[in-house]
């Protein structure tokens, strides 16, 4: 399909159309129908003038794979387009794009606004991590936009938040907190790596970045590590040229970035797929006496509700759940597992199964948990693409000899 089929509609293609052809002609390499995989790191200069004037930034042109590649150009075109985003910036992890995002925008003496929920890295790199280069980082409960207004009179660089949250998968008013940064002068930053943009496109609802672990959805089987940063352009180009160029070098490899434009071809398919399954799972175990809460997106209820309404277009592909029983009940479950891994990270086709107090959130002290609301009985399962009834049958079968 040539580059005029999206120069000459009026109206924007649609989102797998946009995930599977955005921003290549194969006419222009030759006719292979996939886009190559430019392995190299480094560009030859026609003359010295040529490469100063890259180097300045005054004439377009590749310069050194550090920080752009012409397979991770495309790859960053695509999810521009797909969250609807000025601009994105493709790095070799999800806290690659986080960290890099953090020491760009942000200085000794500043202060973050972050929610209490948070990925268990993410946490340690906002609590811990910035604490060291003078930095102050406050934790909230987001899903009161009153405690955020409260905060806000104080001023702060950016607030900075996951909807739906890792690894309780509650709900955050992306419109709310964006309206109250904005009025503070503050970005806001969204980690979307949960809901990817089939689901929810942060930026429609005033977020300024949007954060992906794209190691998860994105990628979507199981065998790369990347990351995403996308929003304005402004801020994306600084990131760029700084938080990924001197500041951290996490830079996405070309074969990694040709893996992920190979999942986004079949994102949509995937993630509604996951959630077709996970639907069917969280209602399961929703009728289980032995289980004792289950949380889905798409099962919200009460002010959380609205804001699923109002943000996502599916409840996703994970499910987090408490058994009675406590901790022990809970291991022997998951160990009692045949066709469910035993494995962090999500968004995979195989169904993950975990426990956050000591996998993904083991870095938030024991003490964190409890003030933070991450219950130790808390089991994360990422529902895979295997075929939905194996995996009742397997979760049924494990339930009962727990
Ligand atoms: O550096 P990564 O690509 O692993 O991405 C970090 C990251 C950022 N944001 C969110 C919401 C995440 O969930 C992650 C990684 N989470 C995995 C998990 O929760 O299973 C990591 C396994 S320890």
């Amino acid at each position: 399909m040539s580059k005029d089929f999206f120069r000459n509609r009026n109206a924007e293609a649609g989102f797998a159309t946009r995930a599977i052809h955005l921003g290549y002609d194969p006419a222009s390499e030759n006719g292979a129908l996939t886009p190559p995989i430019y392995q190299t790191s480094t560009y030859a200069f026609e003359t010295v003038e040529q490469g100063a004037a890259y180097f300045a930034g005054t004439q377009p042109g590749y310069v050194y794979g550090r920080t752009r590649n012409p397979t991770q150009a495309l790859l960053e075109e695509r999810i521009a387009s797909l969250e609807g985003a000025e601009a994105a910036l493709a790095l070799s992890s999800g806290m690659a794009a986080i960290s890099a995002t953090c020491w760009t925008l942000l200085k000794a003496g500043d202060r973050v606004l972050a929610d209490k929920i948070l990925y268990g890295n993410s946490y340690a790199l906002l609590s811990r991590g910035l604490e060291k280069f003078g930095i102050n980082a406050e934790f909230l409960d987001f899903t009161n936009p009153q405690e955020v207004e409260r905060a806000a009179e104080t001023p702060f660089r950016f607030a900075y938040f996951e909807t739906p949250a890792n690894p309780n998968l509650r709900l955050i008013d992306i419109a709310a907190i964006s309206a109250i940064a904005r009025k503070s002068g503050a970005f806001t930053i969204v980690d979307n790596t949960f809901a990817t943009p089939v689901l929810q496109r942060p930026v429609r609802h005033g977020a300024d970045l949007v954060i992906h672990s794209a190691t998860k959805y994105l990628g979507g089987h199981g065998d790369l590590l990347a990351g995403v940063v996308a929003g304005r352009e402004d801020l994306v180009k600084d990131i760029r040229a700084q938080g990924l160029r001197y500041m951290t070098g996490g830079t996405i490899s070309p074969l990694t970035a040709f893996l992920v434009l190979r999942g986004l071809k079949t994102l949509e398919l995937r993630i509604l797929q996951h959630a077709k399954s996970a639907e069917a799972i969280a209602g399961f175990l929703a009728e289980q006496p032995g289980v004792s809460s289950v949380s889905y997106p798409g099962l919200a209820q009460g002010a959380a509700r609205g804001v699923y309404e109002r943000q996502m277009r599916g409840g996703g592909g994970l499910v987090s759940f408490e058994i009675d029983g406590g901790i022990e009940r809970g291991r022997r479950f998951m160990n009692g597992l045949k066709l469910v891994s035993r494995a962090v990270s999500l968004g995979d086709a195989e169904t993950l199964i975990q426990h956050p107090a000591s996998m993904t959130h083991a870095l938030y002290s024991a003490e964190e948990r409890a003030r933070h609301g991450i219950s130790d009985g808390l089991i994360r399962l990422s529902v895979g693409l295997e075929t939905t009834e194996d995996l009742l049958d397997d979760i049924a079968t494990a339930l009962r000899s727990a």
